[in-house]
């Protein structure tokens, strides 16, 4: 199945939502309705857009997530004014279970979450690491990573333990920004 064609647009719950400071739970069954679930979640963070999608933002409380961090997207204004996007260089990663090994160093990255639209901050993570996950059909993988994309797994990582990037910023940074954020989203 091709995520980008095929799947469902699912909703991206929002700041301050309760399933998004939740622990979520090891996924057990490696079945068909996990493989939809994640081609859902992809097709939703291709469509948002976005590099990142971990399934508590989506309202499920398992411990999954989508990235692709590096694909282009180019924006066609079509005759009628209609917009239409067309995809390039996708490489879709579904990461399950995931855990952490050989953390090392240091990296600012600024970040930014579908979860809290429109608010970017920079937030000081570990430079290097290694996933050890499983796949879709539950094989066990690893994978060594630095940069944007160490950094994106971090993220991720978080929704699974009930952290919003925001809570990684100092107190008085965090509690600016989510006032702003809060004002913005009533309107
Ligand atoms: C996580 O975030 C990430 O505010 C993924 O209005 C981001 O895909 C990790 C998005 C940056 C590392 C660096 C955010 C889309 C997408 C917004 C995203 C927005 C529309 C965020
Ligand atoms: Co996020």
């Amino acid at each position: 199945m091709n995520a980008l064609e095929e799947g469902k647009i699912l909703k991206i719950f929002t700041y301050p939502a309760p399933i998004l400071k939740k622990i979520a739970e090891p996924v057990t069954q490696f079945d068909d309705e996990l493989e939809e679930l994640c081609q859902n979640m992809l097709h939703t963070m291709y469509h948002a857009p976005g590099i990142g999608l971990a399934a508590p933002q989506v309202g499920v409380g398992q411990r999954i997530f989508v990235m692709d961090i590096d694909y282009d997207r180019e924006e066609i204004i079509q005759a009628d004014g209609e917009a239409e996007y067309k995809y390039e260089n996708l490489v879709p990663r579904i990461i399950i279970n995931p855990k952490f090994e050989n953390q090392e160093g240091e990296i600012l990255y600024e970040e930014g979450c579908l979860s809290v639209p429109g608010v970017y901050e920079q937030v000081k993570r570990a430079e290097k690491l290694t996933l050890h996950y499983q796949d879709v059909k539950g094989e066990k993988q690893s994978l060594d990573a630095e940069g944007l994309l160490s950094v994106c797994l971090q993220h991720e990582n978080d929704h699974l333990d009930g952290i919003v990037f925001i809570e990684r910023l100092s107190m008085i940074k965090k509690n600016l920004l989510m006032k702003k954020f809060l004002k913005t989203k009533k309107k």
